[in-house]
């Protein structure tokens, strides 16, 4: 019998969480193999809400769903968890500023920081994904530092999706044959879609769509501000493809990466090209037997490079206001 992984999503009352639990419950994340334990965190007043979505799980029956179990407690979720998914945050509300966000985040996401560090199992993964998801894994790291730095990463697997979604439709081609591109920097319209590297089949992006015009314009513009579009669209942010994401990053980071691919991932920089060490930022990279490497050695056209200060400038900015709050990341 295979030993089942322990799960804890946080936010599971809210929407991602909706999208997300019944995924991972079927087998999406960890394959048609593999056992899973759920452990759903959520504030008191949300608690019955998760209640109510562990009774639906109970009623799909999944074979692989061992165990579900709701708190409100941070240490009792996290307890012995393996990978732990960091999706509910304060939402940005009417009259608060940026630094009053980072303050109402720092709090949420060192509290949990801490009983991750305390309490989850030694080789727990972390993946942020309540915004602003970067700094908001920084945050988790510094509050356990005797967890390995490079286990905390935030979601920007959703913004890579989104890039390949519009290639591949601009190409009319499938998803699957869009390969190595990057967004680089913050989940943030700051982010900066890189296809200078990237392959349409076997052939550049650039050469594929011979277009560039639409390249540097519109199809970055689309991917950086897609969450403001899917909102006025939908009137709700995205929740299902932010679902499917987590199950994407989490999938590679378990099984790894497809071999003549990257992706891309946010998590804490080693000063990888120039990046100051620390922040939490997207970069390509591969997985294999857990653990990511960052691709190297990728050279950046001049309008990339000006990008990618901006993105650099956009995460100091929410580093700096965090360490004026006093907390050290
Ligand atoms: P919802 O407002 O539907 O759900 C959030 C849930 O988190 C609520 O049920 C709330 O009770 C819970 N929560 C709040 N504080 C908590 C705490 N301290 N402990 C446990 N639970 C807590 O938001 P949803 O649409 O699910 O989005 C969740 C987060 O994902 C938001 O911060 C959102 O901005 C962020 N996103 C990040 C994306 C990414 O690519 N990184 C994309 C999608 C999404 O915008």
């Amino acid at each position: 019998m295979t030993a089942p992984i322990r799960v804890t999503i946080t936010g599971a009352a809210g929407a991602i969480g909706y999208a997300l639990l019944f995924r991972i419950a079927s087998g999406a994340m960890f394959g048609s193999q593999q056992p899973v334990e759920l452990r759903l965190l959520e504030i008191p007043q949300a608690v019955d809400a998760a209640a109510g979505t562990a009774l639906e799980l109970s009623d799909c029956a999944f074979p692989l769903l061992r165990d579900v179990n709701v708190t409100d407690d941070a240490g009792t979720a996290f307890d012995g968890s393996n990978y732990a998914l960091l999706v509910g945050a304060m939402p940005r509300k009417q009259g608060m500023d940026r630094a009053d966000l980072l303050s109402a985040n720092a709090a949420i996401f060192s509290t949990q920081g801490r009983a991750i560090g305390a309490r989850a199992a030694d080789n727990v993964r972390v993946l942020v994904v309540g915004n602003p998801a970067n700094t908001n894994a920084a945050i988790a790291r510094a509050a356990a530092p005797d967890v390995p730095a490079e286990r905390f990463h935030a979601l920007m697997r959703l913004d890579h999706n989104r890039a390949i979604g519009q290639l591949a439709q601009r190409a009319a081609v499938a998803p699957s044959q869009v390969r190595k591109l990057t967004v680089w920097g913050n989940h943030s319209n700051t982010q900066v879609p890189d296809i200078d590297h990237a392959l349409i089949g076997d052939r550049a992006v650039r050469e594929c769509i011979a277009d560039d015009a639409w390249l540097d314009g519109p199809f970055i513009e689309c991917v950086a501000n897609r969450g403001a579009e899917i909102i006025r669209a939908r009137g709700a942010s995205s929740a299902a493809s932010a679902a499917s994401a987590v199950i994407d990053h989490v999938a590679d980071w378990h099984h790894g990466t497809a071999t003549n691919n990257w992706v891309t991932v946010a998590r804490p920089s080693q000063g990888e090209y120039g990046v100051p060490e620390g922040l939490v930022f997207g970069m390509p990279a591969t997985a294999s037997a857990g653990e990511w490497h960052t691709v190297e050695g990728l050279e950046w056209s001049d309008r990339t490079r000006a990008a990618i200060a901006r993105t650099v400038a956009d995460l100091e900015g929410e580093r700096d206001a965090v360490r004026e709050l006093g907390i050290s990341i």
